[in-house]
C-alpha cells in the first residue's frame, strides 16, 4: 500500500469517526433532551414495515401504498408541551440511508387531530427527513374546546413551531448535523399553518409551500354558515343538486373558449362574466332552468357575501365560475359540519349556539372578533421571513368549492402591498384552473411544489411557471402550464392542447369584481 493511500485511508477513518461521535443511534434518541418536549419512543423501522397510523378517512389505501415503499428509517415519537394543557404529538422520521440533507415537515387540514402518515411517507420517499404533528389534539374533532385554551393555541399555530423545533433537534442529534434546509409543505388548514409559520416564526422554515390556505378562518367559517342559510332561506331558494350539471354546462358554453381552448377548463375565471339570470325559467320549471329565487341563490354563491340589511361586506372571496358541480359543499341544505364545529367550539366558544338568518351578520363579526387573530393568520408583513431568505409558494385551485380561491389572491396582494417590491423576490402565487380544494376536478392538480421551492431557496431560481399533470389511474393524461399570478396561461395556437409546452404565461390581473 502506498504512503499516499495509507494517508487517505487514515483521513477517511478519522472523518468517519468524527461523524459517528457526533451522531446518536436511533434507539439512543429516547434519551434526547428537548426543551418543553419529551421523546416517547425511538425505534428503527425496517423498509416497508411502518404500520398504518391514524390517517384521514378514505385515504387508508393510498397511505398504505406510500408506507409500503418507505426505506428503512428511524421513527421518533415526541410529546411537546408548550403550555400546561398541551400534549402535541409529533413524529420525526429519519431515513437510515440516502438522506438528502433536508427537512420536509408536512401538515393536516380540516380539524387535524392525526399525524399525517401518508404525507410524511411521500416526503420521505423523496429523500427527505420528515415530520408531522396532530396539532395538539387526538381525532378530527374540536371537542377540546371550550375550556382548554392551550390546545386552541396549539391548533392555531404553536404545534407547527414545536414541530420545527423538535424535528431540527432530532435530525441534528441523529445525523450529527442539523438539516441544511428546512421546508413546510401542506394544504388547506395545513396551508394556513404554513403562512402562520412565516408570520409568527420566520426562522422556522427556509421555504414554505402553502396550498389553499384557510386563513381568515373565523370569518370564513361563520360566513360559510351565513351563505348556506341565505341560499336555503326558503325551500324555493334551494338549488337542487340535479341542476348543477345544467348550470355548469351553461357556464362552460359561455366561458370555456375565452382562453382559446375548449377543454372544460376556464383558465382565468375572473374573465368569465356569466349572468345566472340568463338561465331564468321562461315558463314552468322543467329542471333545465332556474327559478327567480334560485337565480338569487346562484348570484349569492358567486358574489362577495354582504349583510342583506346593511349591505356591509362580510366575506369578499366567493365561488368562481367552473365550481358549479361542487356547489353542494356550500349550498346543500345543511352548513359545512367543520365550519359549524369550529364556529361553536373555537371561535364563539358556545357549543350550543344556534345560527339564525337575522343574526348572521353579527355572528360573523363576533366570530372574527372573538378569534382575536388566533386562526386568522392575517398578518401581511412577511418581511422578517423574507429578510432571512425565506421563500413561499402559495397555490390554490380556482374551482375550490369550500375555501374560495380569491382568499389566496387577497393574502398575496396584501403581502405585496405591505412589503413592497421585495415580496416579488420571495413570494409567488399559482392559481390552478379547474382544480377543487387541494386536489381533484377537471384541472391538472399534481405538481412538484417541493422541486420549485427547493430550486428557489437553494439556487435562487424563482419558478417562472409550474407544470401540473392531470392523472388518471396514476398515469399522466395531460399537462398544463400554471402561471404565477397575475399571469394566465395562453395557448400558443398550435400543437397538442393537453401539453403544457404549448402554453405560455402572459397578462396582468383581471379585475376582481
Ligand atoms: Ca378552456
Amino acid at each position: 500500500m502506498s504512503v499516499r493511500l495509507k494517508r487517505m485511508l487514515l483521513a477517511a477513518v478519522l472523518l468517519g469517526h468524527a461523524g459517528v461521535a457526533a451522531a446518536q443511534s436511533c434507539e439512543s434518541l429516547k434519551n434526547l433532551s428537548l426543551p418543553g418536549a419529551s421523546v416517547t419512543a425511538a425505534e428503527a423501522v425496517a423498509a416497508g414495515a411502518m404500520p398504518l397510523g391514524d390517517v384521514a378517512k378514505g385515504t387508508e389505501k393510498q397511505a398504505q401504498a406510500a408506507l409500503a415503499k418507505l426505506p428503512a428509517l428511524c421513527r421518533v415519537q415526541i410529546s411537546a408541551k408548550p403550555g400546561p394543557g398541551s400534549d402535541i404529538r409529533i413524529e420525526v422520521w429519519l431515513p437510515a440511508a440516502g438522506w438528502n440533507g433536508r427537512l420536509q415537515a408536512v401538515g393536516d387540514g380540516g380539524l387535524a387531530g392525526f399525524i399525517p402518515f401518508a404525507l410524511m411517507a411521500q416526503a420521505m420517499n423523496g429523500g427527505y427527513a420528515t415530520a408531522g404533528t396532530d396539532t395538539g389534539h387526538v381525532g378530527a374533532t374540536v371537542d377540546f374546546m371550550p375550556g382548554n385554551p392551550d390546545k386552541l393555541l396549539d391548533f392555531a399555530y404553536r404545534s407547527t413551531h414545536e414541530l420545527a423545533k423538535a424535528a431540527k433537534a432530532v435530525i441534528a442529534a441523529h445525523y450529527g448535523k442539523p438539516p441544511r434546509w428546512s421546508y413546510y409543505n401542506a394544504c388547506s388548514g395545513g396551508g394556513r399553518h404554513g403562512i402562520t409559520s412565516a408570520q409568527r416564526f420566520p426562522a422556522d422554515f427556509d421555504g414554505i409551500v402553502a396550498g389553499a390556505p384557510s386563513w381568515n378562518q373565523a370569518r370564513l367559517d361563520a360566513a360559510r354558515i351565513g351563505i348556506n342559510l341565505m341560499v336555503n332561506r326558503t325551500p324555493e331558494h334551494h338549488i337542487p343538486a340535479a341542476k348543477y350539471p345544467m348550470i355548469h354546462k351553461a357556464v362552460m358554453q359561455a366561458c370555456d373558449a375565452l382562453d382559446g381552448v375548449t377543454d372544460g377548463i376556464i383558465e382565468n375565471p375572473r374573465e368569465c362574466r356569466f349572468d345566472y339570470a340568463s338561465l331564468l325559467c321562461k315558463g314552468a320549471d322543467d329542471g333545465n332552468c332556474l327559478t327567480a329565487p334560485q337565480v338569487e341563490s346562484a348570484k349569492m354563491l358567486t358574489s362577495p357575501f354582504r349583510d342583506s340589511a346593511s349591505g356591509k361586506l362580510l366575506l369578499e372571496p366567493h365561488l368562481r365560475p367552473g365550481s358549479e358541480l361542487q356547489w353542494a359543499t356550500m349550498a346543500s341544505p345543511k352548513p359545512l359540519p367543520n365550519s359549524l364545529a369550529r364556529v361553536r367550539h373555537l371561535h364563539l366558544k358556545d357549543t350550543s349556539h344556534e345560527f339564525r338568518l337575522e343574526n348572521i351578520a353579527a355572528d360573523v363579526e363576533r366570530a372574527a372578533q372573538m378569534d382575536g387573530g388566533l386562526l386568522a393568520s392575517d398578518n401581511y408583513n412577511l418581511k422578517p421571513f423574507f429578510d432571512r431568505g425565506g421563500k413561499m409558494i402559495m397555490w390554490h385551485g380556482w374551482s375550490d368549492p369550500q375555501v374560495p380561491a380569491e382568499g389566496s389572491i387577497i393574502y398575496y396582494e396584501g403581502v405585496r402591498r405591505t412589503v413592497g417590491a421585495a415580496a416579488d423576490e420571495a413570494l409567488a402565487l399559482y392559481m390552478l384552473p379547474g382544480v377543487l380544494h387541494c386536489r381533484g376536478g377537471p384541472g391538472a392538480d399534481t405538481f412538484d411544489g417541493m422541486a420549485a421551492i427547493t430550486a428557489w431557496v437553494e439556487r435562487g431560481e424563482k419558478p417562472a411557471r409550474l407544470v401540473a399533470s392531470k392523472l388518471n389511474a396514476g398515469k399522466v393524461v395531460s399537462t398544463r402550464t400554471i402561471c404565477p399570478f397575475p399571469q394566465t396561461a395562453r395557448y400558443s395556437g398550435s400543437g397538442d392542447t393537453s401539453d403544457a409546452a404549448n402554453y405560455s404565461c402572459s397578462g396582468a390581473a383581471t379585475a376582481r369584481r
